[in-house]
């Protein structure tokens, strides 16, 4: 039935799910029109046509005759004010924060308490507490040893053993560690004369994380870099997961490929990207179900989602992108190597930027598990996405250093 229907035109389409809707109460395709321009209103002009509005402004008499010519003529009535003219609602405005204020809380916990803790001469009493203060800072324990070891060396070489010392190798090793992991394919969208067309994105994580919010968020994006995106409805497990994504589609102003009824995620990523092959679009941005990374059946019903994909294109999905939200700590390190063991991810997107002190997580991933972060989210509005800049990142954290 899908299939069949990839071969009609999606305006005919769209006509044609619609009349259905009319008849059966139902939806087959949910498909929204291209970018929508902004309603035009007529402005209403004041009448004064009457014979008595004419006399009140000393014009005429009511009955019709002219008034004696050299009457003073009284000065026009004051005209009544227009109703306003509705005006289409005013774009949502989101200031974007810097990374530097999106950080303050990892800050804090992380530079901020070593700043505190750390005075004079450094000695092995202070480097115990400094120990005690990056396994507090959500890094995980591996990279906690690699910056301690780095810091101790560079201790041992200087005869300065002071806190700019302590700041200084932290800083460089935060910076090769970040540098350390590979690049996103097309990094965000500065590039997106894509490869291959379509670019097909999946995206993965566990329940609640923000996955369907990003993937607005990111249709938004690309589609304001000119990419033709599609996002596709692969959460086939909660009734209302297509309808949050369509809310999202037409935010973004994208098209959404949604089949109703359909239960199997794979069957609706392979027919979304059949369709975006064969119409032309740069982007499919496929939605998935939130899983525990524990549900080893769920976890397969991803990589079946992948191999399917592969039937169309051996390359897709181009980038699996895991959604990590930054308030669970060292558990996203934990979401991140389950999900990279059975789909191998290209990258990860951090939520809920806005106000945790666990952005140190960030870098455990990179040094745990060499994966890129490459976006982070930081509010729930259509704009709260920044790519991610690892030398930005680093800067941040060791803002207000002496
Ligand atoms: N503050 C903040 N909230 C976010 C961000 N991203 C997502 N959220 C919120 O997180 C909640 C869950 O978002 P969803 O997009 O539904 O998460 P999901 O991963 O798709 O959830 P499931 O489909 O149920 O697994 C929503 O209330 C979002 O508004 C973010 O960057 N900052
Ligand atoms: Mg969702």
């Amino acid at each position: 039935m899908i299939l069949e229907l990839l071969n009609l035109d999606p305006v005919l389409l769209a006509g044609a799910a619609a009349a259905a809707l009319g008849a059966l109460g139902t939806s087959a395709y949910y498909f929204v029109g291209g970018r929508k321009g902004s309603a035009s209103s007529a402005q209403k002009l004041p009448a004064d046509s009457t014979a008595e509005q004419a006399a009140e402004r000393g014009l005429e008499q009511p009955d019709g005759r002219p008034k004696p010519a050299l009457k003073t003529v009284p000065p026009l009535a004051p005209e009544k004010p227009e109703p306003p003219v509705p005006q289409p609602p005013a774009p949502e405005v989101f200031l974007k924060p810097s990374l530097n204020n999106t950080l303050r809380g990892t800050r804090e916990s992380f530079w901020g308490k070593i700043q505190k803790s750390i005075t004079g001469t450094i000695d092995s009493d202070q480097i115990e507490m400094l120990e005690e203060i990056l396994y507090t800072s959500d890094l995980g324990p591996l990279t906690v040893t690699r910056l301690l070891d780095s810091v101790e060396s560079s201790l041992s070489r200087h005869d300065k053993k002071s806190l700019a010392t302590v700041k200084e190798s932290l800083k460089s090793e935060v910076g090769t560690i970040l540098a350390g992991v590979p690049k996103m394919g097309v990094t965000p969208f500065e590039n997106f004369d894509t490869r291959v067309r379509p670019q097909v994105w999946m995206i993965v994580g566990v329940n609640g994380v923000g996955k369907t919010t990003t993937i607005g968020k990111l249709a938004h994006l690309a589609a304001s870099k000119g990419a033709k995106v599609m996002v596709a409805a692969g959460d086939t497990f909660r009734a209302a997961a297509q309808s949050q994504l369509k809310v999202w589609s037409e935010r973004a102003q994208v098209e959404i490929f949604a089949p109703e009824g359909v239960k199997d995620p794979g069957a609706v990523a392979f027919d979304a990207v059949q369709m975006a092959k064969a119409r032309g679009y740069d982007l499919v941005l496929i939605d998935t179900a939130g899983r525990l990374h524990t549900q080893d059946n769920l976890m397969e019903e991803l990589k079946k989602v992948k191999r399917v994909i592969q039937k169309l294109d051996p390359e897709a999905p181009h980038e699996t992108l895991i959604v990590l939200d930054a308030n669970s700590g060292q558990n996203a390190l934990v979401q991140a190597q389950k999900f990279n063991e059975v789909l191998k991810l290209s990258g990860a997107i951090f939520t809920k930027m806005d106000g945790t002190a666990k952005g140190g997580i960030v870098l455990g991933l990179a040094s745990t598990l060499q994966i890129p972060t490459v976006f982070l989210g930081v509010g729930e509005s259509m704009d709260a996405l920044t790519g991610f800049n690892p030398t930005e990142y680093t800067e941040a954290l060791f803002e207000s250093a002496p």
